[in-house]
């Protein structure tokens, strides 16, 4: 049976390329994971943060195994570039800073354990993001897990994936849904149950298991007002036994995206307005903790949003575990951004591979983003051509979600690139970086009277504010509160005379560290967001958001 252990305590860790060899005689220091080495100086402005090559190492005692058992290695995210090493010899290497992967290191098992890992935040051509407003901080930032199974389990080499994929068609009040499992070894059947509803075995066929399970009466997910989730288990049967087991939630919902009603879900109008996400905050950098990311929950639910944008790249699994049971509509992406990079391509597949493979269970989930302002530098035949093979590519792994993309506002709106994804939208900032206010407006109203039939939404706005920033004649570019405020209360206005919007996005429900930056009395932060990077003040668009979004009544002292 499956045993899953965190083994995210007593690593040693070296600040700098010292070689796999060398990092237990170095005597690195002392840390647990999550760890970034990036926490402070990824914060401080400048753009000097540290991006190389560091070490991370282990010792431990083989684990109790039976003579067949597998023993693999998670990691849920290390940026940007990890090569595992186990007693000496190199197992792995994974490009792509944000994804969970897993490494077999059954056959280099010994007595006495020696397992390095080198992580690498460095600038090369082939891995994203290499260019973007954010700190790329580098380190084994989440957790990592050690996880046995017998040699016939669910497939743990699917790209990280859970083994088990969830899908459901709903049909007036009764859901058909679909279980899949790949399955690695020679086990012949699983049993598939979902709880309160019933179960079923099937054989498997070709290393996969498939089944439908019906719901009649079928209770739906339904965004932050029900996200009801259903409990799912699939056992491994071999000689009778189960010999694996996996469970996963998921839930059931209908949706469309319509070109004159925005949103809709299970069959009604449901209005987006929501936050982007970076998942930093001061202090820790990326290495977060799930109380942070529950704070981050909470103030999310506090300001009424239902929906997030989980920029710009694949976030905790923990974290879309969290948008499930709060109902949030999630748009997930990966850090394809800013500037497409030839030799980069065969990384933006496997980058979405993972994010639609090791997430497809999420209800909470309902489009996948291509990439963010990658026309930033111009739209080659590559940067085209690659587009078509993720679209298409996310097409094949998931025929239930739409492809999205965030267009930067110079793309104009009849370069092909605008609609080569399902539905699409476009990051503005007039009002801030360039323009009046009432130019976002005026893009819209003119998009949308040159293609009605498009479904376009806002996928980022926003006004940089400093708290220590006060005034009493708000102009654009002041770094004030009361602009950010002026500046929001606007759009909010804007968005009730377009309901065709299929989904708003202020930029950013948080501050964030941008190493590059040095403005508004800050370096190295971005301050467009409505709460502070040490999430302790609500500046005033936050309470401006709440009051248009909550239905609570609430004083603002
Ligand atoms: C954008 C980018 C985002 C930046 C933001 C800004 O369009 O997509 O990554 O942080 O603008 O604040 O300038």
């Amino acid at each position: 049976m499956r045993k899953t252990i965190l083994i995210n305590d007593d690593w040693k860790f070296v600040k700098e390329n010292v070689g796999a060899e060398k990092v237990f005689v170095a005597q690195g220091e002392k840390i647990n994971i999550p760890h970034t080495w990036n926490a402070i100086d990824g914060q401080d402005g400048g753009n000097d943060y540290y991006r190389g090559t560091c070490w991370y190492g282990k010792t431990f005692q083989k684990p109790e195994l039976y003579s067949s058992d597998q023993v693999y290695l998670e990691f849920r995210g290390a940026n940007s570039t990890a090569e595992v090493w186990m007693n000496n010899t190199k197992l792995s290497t994974h490009d792509g800073g944000y994804s969970t992967f897993r490494v077999n290191i059954t056959d280099a098992l010994e007595e006495e354990n020696e397992l390095v890992v080198s992580v690498d935040n460095g600038p090369n051509d082939r891995v994203y993001p290499q260019k973007a407003d954010f700190t790329f901080y580098g380190g084994a930032y989440r957790d990592v897990y050690m996880v046995i199974v017998s040699d016939s389990h669910f497939d743990m080499d699917y790209y990280g994936g859970s083994g088990l994929q969830i899908t459901s068609e709903i049909n007036e009040r009764t859901a058909v849904v679909n279980l899949k499992s790949f399955i690695t070894g020679d086990a012949k059947a699983v049993r598939y149950s979902i709880e309160g509803v019933g179960d079923l075995e099937v054989p498997v066929v070709d290393g996969v298991a498939s089944g439908n399970i019906k719901i009649s009466e079928v209770h739906l997910w339904d965004g932050v007002e029900d996200p009801y989730l259903y409990e799912a288990k699939a056992e491994l049967l071999k000689e009778g036994n189960v010999v694996d087991r996996i469970d996963s939630r998921f839930g059931c919902r209908t949706f469309s995206f319509d070109k004159d009603k925005g949103f809709t879900l299970n069959g009604r109008p449901y209005p987006l307005r929501g936050v982007s996400r970076h998942q930093d905050r001061i202090g820790v950098g990326n290495a977060i903790t799930k109380e942070m990311m529950m704070e981050d929950m909470e103030i999310i639910k506090e300001i009424g949003a239902n929906t997030i944008r989980l920029a710009h790249y694949q976030h905790d699994q923990y974290f879309y575990d969290l948008c499930d049971e709060y109902g949030m509509i999630v748009w997930a992406e990966i850090p394809y951004i800013t500037e497409h990079m030839p030799n980069g391509r065969e990384n933006t597949i496997t980058q979405l591979t993972e994010l639609i493979v090791q997430n497809i269970n999420h209800p909470s989930i309902f489009c996948w983003g291509l990439s963010n302002e990658i026309s930033v530098t111009g739209v080659t035949d590559d940067l085209m051509e690659n587009h078509k093979t993720l679209n298409d590519l996310a097409h094949s792994l998931d025929n239930t979600r739409p492809t999205t993309m965030a267009h930067a506002f110079m793309l104009e709106i009849d370069e092909p690139l605008v609609f080569l994804p399902d539905i699409m939208s476009y990051n503005l900032y007039y009002g801030w970086y360039l323009g009046e206010l009432t130019d976002n407006d005026t893009f819209f109203d003119d998009f949308h009277k040159k293609y009605p039939d498009k479904v376009i939404g806002l996928a980022e706005y926003g006004a940089d504010a400093n708290p220590r920033l006060q005034t009493e004649t708000p102009e654009r570019g002041d770094y004030t509160e009361q602009y950010q405020s002026v500046y929001h209360e606007h759009m909010l206005n804007m968005f009730r005379e377009r309901p065709y919007l299929w989904a708003t996005h202020v930029w950013n429900m948080f501050d964030f560290a941008a190493d590059g930056r040095d403005e508004g009395g800050e370096n190295g932060i971005n301050q467009k967001g409505l709460v502070t990077f040490d999430r302790k003040y609500k500046k005033d668009a936050f309470y401006l958001y709440k009051a248009y979004w909550s239905n609570e009544p609430f004083v603002h002292l």
